[in-house]
């Protein structure tokens, strides 16, 4: 799987993102990935100015490669990061959890290429007239913060409504996924919890075990009606939010007060049990640990043998 347009776009050797997940995309992980030709990106989910820009000069340390930010939405910290972004001089950002429209016109004054993550067609038409440079089709099958449409469902859809590449995300971790994903129409595919596994991921043991661990059906996802639906790896802490979810009577606060800093206990403390593993559907299937070498050049190959096969017809 060589070059492309997004590749062209972006500056890039493969046409593989890595998804910016909170608590766990550091400059590291990211300049692993754009040291493996892909496109790594640091998660300013969980960041402040400041400790974004740490993460910045850390991966600009470990990569003359580009690399890019994610910017979530919902991120008390959003104006902040986003400043820094534009000092920094970052090529390209992602954002995710939300509608970017506030913040488009300052990076695209500051030059940064703005990707957005959409789970919705209309989302993506609003994106594109906005300036964005491709959008990121992400199906509900993906780890964390989710929509409600199966990536098998929404790339092509997103790819007929848009003239804007389109990235898969959403149940890819392997080379079949990247051939299927590219026979809808995509031009690259962005994994998240493929990457949390990598020999050069700094999230806890504990919870790179547990993908590894995990099969088909061990993921849930908590918090409809809380207007941000989250799927993670089933747990203690899923167990009883869910209960706590389906009880009359409880208050949106109780939730958001069980869900505060659960991510964080899972990814830095390593609390497995009562902490939020978020983590794809596709987990089961992600069972070694791999450097970010591996996992691009094995996946990008292996797509490429799978799209090359002709079709024979009698
Ligand atoms: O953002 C993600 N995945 C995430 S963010 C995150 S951090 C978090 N922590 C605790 C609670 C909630 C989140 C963990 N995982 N993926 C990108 C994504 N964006 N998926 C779905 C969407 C999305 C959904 C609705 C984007 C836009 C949207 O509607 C916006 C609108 O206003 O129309």
């Amino acid at each position: 799987m060589g070059k492309n347009e997004i590749c062209e776009m972006l500056g890039i050797e493969y046409p593989v993102f890595q998804g910016g997940m909170a608590w766990i995309a550091d400059g590291e992980l990211a300049a692993a990935v754009s040291n493996a030709g892909g496109l790594g990106i640091i998660a300013a989910m969980n960041s402040n100015g400041e400790q974004l820009r740490q993460q910045i000069k850390r991966a600009k340390e470990l990569t003359n490669k580009p690399f890019g930010v994610n910017l979530m939405l919902m991120s008390p910290f959003i104006e902040e990061t986003v400043d820094v972004v534009c000092q920094e001089h970052i090529k390209v950002v992602t954002t995710g959890a939300g509608n970017p429209a506030a913040y488009m016109k300052k990076l695209l004054d500051a030059g940064v290429k703005v990707i957005c993550v959409v789970a919705s067609v209309p989302l993506a038409v609003m994106v594109e007239r906005m300036g964005a440079c491709a959008v990121v089709a992400e199906g509900c099958e993906s780890g964390g913060h989710v929509g409600d449409t199966t990536t098998m469902a929404l790339v092509p859809q997103v790819v007929d409504a848009v003239n804007i590449p389109v990235i898969a995300a959403g149940g890819i971790a392997d080379a079949r996924g990247m051939a299927a994903a590219f026979m809808l129409g995509a031009k690259a595919v962005q994994m998240g919890t493929r990457f949390l596994t990598a020999k050069e991921c700094n999230v806890h043991a504990n919870y790179k075990e547990k993908v590894l661990k995990a099969k088909d059906r061990d993921t849930i996802v908590t918090g409809k009606s809380l207007g941000h639906p989250v799927r993670a790896l089933k747990n203690r802490m899923t167990r009883e939010f869910t209960e706590k979810e389906n009880t009359p009577g409880t208050t949106p606060e109780e939730l958001e007060k069980m869900g505060a800093g659960a991510l964080r206990r899972a990814a830095i403390e390593g609390d497995v049990r009562y902490g939020s593993c978020m983590c794809g559907q596709i987990a089961g299937l992600v069972n070694t640990e791999n450097t970010c070498e591996e996992i691009i050049t094995q996946i990008c190959s292996g797509a490429a043998a799978l799209l090359n096969q002709s079709i024979k017809v009698s």
